[in-house]
C-alpha cells in the first residue's frame, strides 16, 4: 500500500515538497496539503491532485488517513509538529532547522528517545546533493589524504525581507553548511569566529565565519544573502594529498558576442532539486521500514547545527572565537 503523506505549509518550501510528493515518490501519494491559509492550501493541493486540503496541522497529524508528514511550515512550528508526530506515532521529514533553540532541539530528542524509535528525519538535504556526495566519497577513499580544509561560499539572490540580519544568516542560511561539512569530514566543531565586512547601504553584510573541527581541520564559511547576481554554492574540500570542488550546475552554456555563458537560478529549489527527491525518496522508505536511512541528518544533527548557529551569533556578537560546547552524544543516536 503506498504511503500516504500529509505536507504541512503550502508557501515556497512546502509547494516544492508537495509537488516531489506528487510527481517523484513510488510509493507516496500525496494525501493532504494543510495551511494556515486554507486557500493556499486548496490551490496547493488542487494544482496536484491532492486527496485533499486542510488548514489545522494538529488535526492532520492525527489524522487515520495519514501515515507520514513533512513539516514546511514556518521555523518556529518546526518542534512543535515534530513532537506532534512523535506522539501520533508517525515518521516525519522535518524542513530544516529543527529548532533555532538547541534546547528546543533536546526536547525534541527527549521525546523520540521516550517513544523508543526513529521518528524525525531532518531536511538537511544537502546530504545526499552528488556534489558532496563524491567529496564525501574521495575522503572515504583515501584519494585526497588526510582533510585540512573546506572552504564554502552560500549566496542567495536577496534576502527575503529587509529585516534580515548577521545573526539570521547564520541561523537560517549558515546551517546547511555546518550539517554538509560536519558529515562529509565526519567531525564535531570546537569553535567558531565570525565577522561581517562593511556595506555601503542599509542591506545585511556578508557573514565570514571560520570553525575549528576536534579533527584538526579549518572550515570557512561566506554567507552573503545579498550576492545580486544570483543563488550560488561553492565548495572546496582540501586534503593533504589534493582537492575536490562543486563545479557549478548547469544543463546549458551560451556562447555568443564573444562571450559564454551560464545562468544562475534565483534560488534554491531548481540547484538542490535532485537532492530533495532522494532525500524524500529516502523518507518514504523511513516511512515503510521504521529504519533510518543511512545518511540522513537526525534530531542529533539538528541539535548540533543548532548549537554550532548558537555559537556563531555569539562570536558575531561580541566579536570573539566562540567555543561549540554540546553536550555528549546520547546512546540512543549513537
Ligand atoms: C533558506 O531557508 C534555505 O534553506 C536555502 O537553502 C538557503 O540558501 C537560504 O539561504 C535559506 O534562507
Amino acid at each position: 500500500m503506498s504511503i500516504r503523506i500529509a505536507v504541512i505549509g503550502a508557501g515556497i518550501m512546502g509547494a516544492d515538497h508537495a509537488a516531489i510528493v506528487a510527481q517523484d515518490l513510488p510509493g507516496a501519494v500525496l494525501q493532504v496539503v494543510c495551511d494556515m491559509d486554507a486557500a493556499r492550501a486548496r490551490a496547493v493541493a488542487d494544482q496536484l491532485g491532492a486527496a485533499d486540503a486542510a488548514s489545522d496541522p494538529q488535526a492532520v497529524i492525527a489524522r487515520a488517513d495519514v501515515d507520514a508528514v513533512i513539516v514546511a511550515s514556518p521555523d518556529f512550528t518546526h518542534a512543535p509538529l515534530s513532537l506532534a508526530c512523535i506522539a501520533a506515532g508517525k515518521r516525519v521529514l522535518c524542513e530544516k532547522p529543527l529548532s533555532q533553540s538547541s534546547a528546543e532541539c533536546l526536547t525534541v530528542m527527549e521525546a523520540e528517545a521516550a517513544a523508543g524509535a526513529r521518528f524525525v528525519q531532518v531536511g538537511f538535504m544537502r546530504r545526499y546533493d552528488q556534489s558532496y556526495v563524491e567529496m564525501k566519497a574521495a575522503l572515504d577513499a583515501g584519494t585526497l589524504g588526510r582533510a585540512l580544509m573546506m572552504h564554502n561560499f552560500h549566496r542567495n539572490l536577496a534576502t527575503p525581507n529587509a529585516a534580515f540580519t548577521g545573526a539570521m544568516a547564520i541561523t537560517n542560511s549558515a546551517p546547511h553548511e555546518f550539517d554538509v561539512v560536519r558529515h562529509v569530514l565526519d567531525v564535531e566543531y570546537t569553535a567558531i569566529s565570525a565577522w561581517q565586512p562593511r556595506r555601503s547601504d542599509d542591506v545585511v553584510a556578508p557573514v565570514v565565519m571560520v570553525l575549528e573541527t576536534d579533527g584538526g581541520q579549518l572550515v570557512t564559511v561566506e554567507v552573503n544573502n545579498n550576492a545580486a547576481y544570483g543563488y550560488d554554492i561553492r565548495a572546496e574540500l582540501v586534503g593533504e594529498a589534493g582537492s575536490v570542488s562543486m563545479t557549478p550546475v548547469a544543463y546549458t552554456r551560451a556562447d555568443l558576442n564573444l562571450s559564454s555563458a551560464t545562468r544562475y537560478d534565483s534560488d534554491w529549489r531548481g540547484r538542490y532539486h535532485e537532492a530533495y527527491v532522494r532525500q524524500n525518496r529516502a523518507f518514504v522508505r523511513f516511512a515503510e521500514t521504521g529504519i533510518f536511512p543511512q545518511i540522513a541528518s537526525d534530531c542529533w544533527d539538528g541539535y548540533c547545527a543548532a548549537r554550532v548557529a548558537e555559537a556563531g551569533v555569539e562570536a558575531l556578537q561580541t566579536g570573539r572565537k566562540t567555543a561549540v560546547t554540546m553536550i555528549e552524544r546520547p546512546e540512543f543516536y549513537a
